[in-house]
């Protein structure tokens, strides 16, 4: 059986109301309700796309996980903006984004050699680490405002967690299939 995963950080409940609420002002620029948004109980940062694994990996990358994150220390992520992120011709974002800092770009090449390490093909993109609020198709009428509203948030990331995808019928499903929990901030 294969089992569509990726390593992602989740966020803190008082992020997720922060952000679901910074997302319902957005609703207001989809004038043309092309933007398919994300339920706030979905909501996390990407760290490493995987694919279609097998159960057994998911056991190795469990074990692994447990011994690389050891020493990781949970980290700021400081969330600076929410706007329009293209990411490919296909698909288009409204995203909360945050500046690649460098524990959080350490702990992306840290999943990224884990992966590997377990035997993943993984299939580099470029990472830019966001928080998805809102998928659209990249050809659309959504129009930007000329200045987005701010968003300047922190969220403590103190976990990383597996989570399996799978379609569901208002977009995609997210299930932990294990949480790896990061060192105590000093
Ligand atoms: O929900 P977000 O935006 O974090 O875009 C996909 C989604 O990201 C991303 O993995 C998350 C779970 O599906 N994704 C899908 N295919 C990908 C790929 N080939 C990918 N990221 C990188 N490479």
């Amino acid at each position: 059986m294969n089992i569509r995963a990726f390593f992602a950080l989740t966020l803190p409940q008082s992020v997720v109301r922060w952000l679901a609420d910074h997302a319902d002002g957005l609703c207001a620029y989809d004038r043309k309700v092309e933007v398919n948004w994300v339920d706030s109980e979905q909501y996390h940062l990407t760290l490493c796309f995987l694919g279609e694994i097998e159960l057994p990996q998911v056991d190795m990358l469990e074990q692994l996980c447990r011994e690389r994150l050891k020493e990781v220390q949970s980290l700021q992520v400081h969330l600076n903006a929410a706007e329009y992120y293209r990411v490919s011709r296909r698909l288009a974002l409204i995203a909360a984004l945050t500046n690649e800092s460098d524990e959080l770009m350490q702990l992306h090449d840290t999943m990224v050699s884990i992966a590997q390490d377990a035997g993943i093909a993984y299939d580099e993109r470029d990472f830019k680490p966001h928080i998805t609020l809102g998928r659209l198709d990249a050809k659309n009428h959504f129009t930007q405002p000329e200045c987005w509203p701010e968003l300047d948030l922190y969220s403590l990331a103190d976990s990383v967690v597996l989570l399996q995808s799978r379609p569901g019928e208002r977009g995609s499903i997210y299930t932990p299939l294990f949480e790896i929990p990061l060192q105590d901030l000093a």
